[in-house]
């Protein structure tokens, strides 16, 4: 009798360590996690459907001995203090050691995840571009982007042409270094919040959301004015910016058509850190509206597959490596 009771107890224990390792090895398989690629259930649909690109990632074999710098830049502290009140002085900027001639920086203890390269439409803007090379630089550091500056003024005293000397900034810091990923800024505004990363997304990217000279509101939805940045990828998939829009206004519109005609959409931050600030002056000479932007901007789609970066013809007059930042001449022509 005792000998049967034992052998039924064996059974039973047996029994239930089967049934618990049974629950143990179920659950263990369902906390692993999945690989991370796969890990992005309903991220990784959405890319499919939309055919997003993802964001130009640079690769980590550039340097194998430090880690990649992570999404969220560890120092950022949110609302700065921005001032164009007082004049300010790049003294101490210049001999910043972590800077390099022509406005580079690399970030020295991770490998930037992107290749950036700040691209500025200027002419007689000294003054502005101080106080831009002021608040940026050191901005742009604790984002720990890896990036270059280029000024591209136009030369000569023909009418304005931004989207061209975007299109020239384009092609010049191509011919210094693999960027992968551009942002295209007016000299006179400063972003306010230091989350507001210079850098691309998987869609085409809006910067400067909430300026103050819009009351920190978006003019209108389809606005791309300002600053904005677009993979290597996103901007060729457009053709790059038209050639033929001088003067001020319409230029952004047409960008965005494009845009739109490709099937992007525009990426922005939240209105609260997209906040900037721009410099306040007048219209300047030689930059009066142009009156034909209504109606090129109801021609993008017949004329974007001709007139853009495959088009585009310049000389250059000069090419200054300054300590912050490069400057490039161009005679970009006239209307
Ligand atoms: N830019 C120059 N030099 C020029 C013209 C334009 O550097 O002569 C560049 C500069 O980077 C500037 C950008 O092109 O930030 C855009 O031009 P903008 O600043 O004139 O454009 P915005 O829309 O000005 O800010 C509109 C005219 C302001 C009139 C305001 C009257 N209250
Ligand atoms: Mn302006």
């Amino acid at each position: 009798m005792l000998n049967r009771t034992c052998s039924l107890l064996v059974v039973v224990c047996v029994l239930h360590m089967s049934v618990m390792l049974l629950f143990y090895l179920k659950n263990f398989t369902r906390n692993t996690p999945a690989p991370t690629h796969l890990n992005r259930g309903p991220e990784t649909v959405r890319l499919t459907l939309t055919e997003e690109e993802p964001a130009p990632q640079t690769d980590s074999e550039d340097n194998n001995t430090l880690p990649q710098c992570p999404d969220t830049p560890p120092n950022l502290v949110g609302p700065l203090q921005v001032d164009f009140s007082d004049p300010v002085k790049l003294e101490k900027l210049e001999k910043d050691p972590q800077l390099s001639l022509g406005g580079r920086h690399t970030p020295s203890k991770c490998v930037s995840q992107q290749k950036v390269a700040i691209i500025i439409p200027f002419r007689n803007r000294e003054h502005h571009l101080k106080y831009w090379l002021f608040y940026m630089h050191p901005l742009l550091q604790k984002q720990q982007l890896d990036y270059g500056v280029y000024v591209i003024e136009q030369d000569g005293e023909n009418k304005f042409n931004r989207a061209k000397l975007l299109n020239v900034g384009y092609t010049e810091a191509l011919k210094e270094y693999d960027y992968n990923c551009f942002v295209f800024s007016d000299v006179d505004l400063i972003p306010v919040d230091d989350r507001n990363i210079y850098k691309c997304f998987d869609q085409p990217r809006h910067l400067s959301v909430a300026m103050d000279k819009f009351r920190f509101r978006l003019p209108y939805k389809q606005y791309f004015g300002g600053v904005s940045a677009m993979s290597k990828k996103q901007y060729l998939k457009i053709n790059g910016f038209p050639n033929n829009f001088w003067g001020w206004g319409g230029e952004d519109d047409d960008i965005y058509n494009r845009l739109s005609y490709r099937g992007m959409t525009i990426s922005r931050p939240a209105g609260a850190i997209g906040r900037c600030k721009m410099i306040r002056h007048t219209r300047d000479k030689l930059n009066e509206s142009n009156p034909q932007r209504f109606t090129r901007i109801h021609h993008t789609r017949q004329t974007m597959d001709t007139d853009g970066i495959n088009s585009l013809t310049y000389k250059v007059v000069a090419l200054e490596k300054k300590q912050l930042y490069t400057k490039i001449i161009v005679d970009i022509g006239k209307p």
